[in-house]
């Protein structure tokens, strides 16, 4: 069911801008942290934060994900006054200049209730809206959440990531989750789920839970993927973060064709170009 019956199926409301889930979408990455792991320190300011996201808008991103706080492996976690001191006048400023809607990616209830105000119309938390009144702001707030999954925190998730069956107990997490948000009025149509690659994982687990992506797609929910630029990458191929850009589209590939709806990514235009490509092989008929 359509929560706003004037909004075609599949079309989630973002706080006023639509989100076409008919087919697979990109969420591009605007990091506003001096230490993210490939783009740390770029997107700082709001102006180049604008200039950027507009440029991932033209390139094809359905939707811009504004993040604060580095949740790259061994990141420290942020104090709340200056994880909103770089989110929210950027926010402000790319909802005054962007057509698409904005996402915050953050764990903190005050951060997703300003970034909202701001006009942020989803939240991406990469803590499955665990923090303390999380669920009730989320709810309250009346926009899409990503509930993404992480063995641990940012801090030491990559210490020992132990699982005995990584996609039976990503999925049954997700969807534990998402009845957690159901139970407090979040509607299903809002949620979208992430099995939150690399987070808490090691390169089995990560290429395990891709190869097996269909079993989450399974849910209903939508999916949400990031691969992009992300250390399996660099593990298997032994490549630096600069280097990724090539596997990174072939992941993308991947992820969609088993079903995911919205690909998270730095490198917008050549994911857009190859996911179009691979969605037209998948629209084809006789
Ligand atoms: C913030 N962030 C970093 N990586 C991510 C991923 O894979 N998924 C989501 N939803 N957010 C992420």
């Amino acid at each position: 069911m359509n929560l706003s019956p004037s909004l075609p199926e599949k079309t989630i409301d973002c706080a006023g801008k639509p989100l076409d889930l008919s087919r697979p979408r990109i969420m591009g990455v605007l990091n506003v942290t001096p230490d993210s792991f490939s783009d740390g320190g770029d997107y700082f300011t709001p102006e180049n934060a604008v200039t950027r996201a507009k440029q991932m808008v033209e390139e094809g991103a359905a939707i811009i994900d504004v993040g604060g706080e580095s949740t790259r492996p061994g990141a420290a976690a942020v104090l709340l006054e200056e994880e909103l001191q770089r989110v929210i006048p950027v926010i402000e400023a790319l909802q005054a200049s962007v057509p698409v809607p904005i996402s915050i990616d953050t764990r903190k209830p005050a951060v997703m209730q300003a970034a909202v105000a701001a006009g942020a119309g989803l939240i991406n938390d990469v803590n499955a809206l665990q923090e303390a009144g999380a669920l009730e702001m989320a709810a309250n707030l009346g926009v899409p959440v990503c509930l993404m999954h992480m063995q641990g925190s940012p801090e030491t998730m990559q210490d020992t990531p132990n699982y005995k069956n990584v996609v039976d107990e990503v999925v049954a997490y997700l969807q534990a989750r998402a009845a957690a948000c159901m139970q407090y009025g979040i509607p299903e149509e809002r949620i979208l789920l992430d099995p939150g690659f690399g987070f808490g994982k090691t390169t089995a687990h990560n290429l395990l839970l891709l190869q097996q992506l269909e079993r989450l797609v399974e849910t209903g929910f939508p999916v949400l993927v990031g691969l992009s630029r992300k250390s399996l990458i660099g593990k298997v191929l032994d490549l630096p973060v600069d280097k990724r850009v090539y596997p990174g589209v072939a992941l993308a590939v991947l992820a969609v064709w088993k079903g995911a709806a919205l690909v998270r990514c730095h490198d917008v235009r050549p994911v857009r170009e190859a996911i179009e490509m691979c969605q037209a092989v998948r629209d084809v008929s006789q």
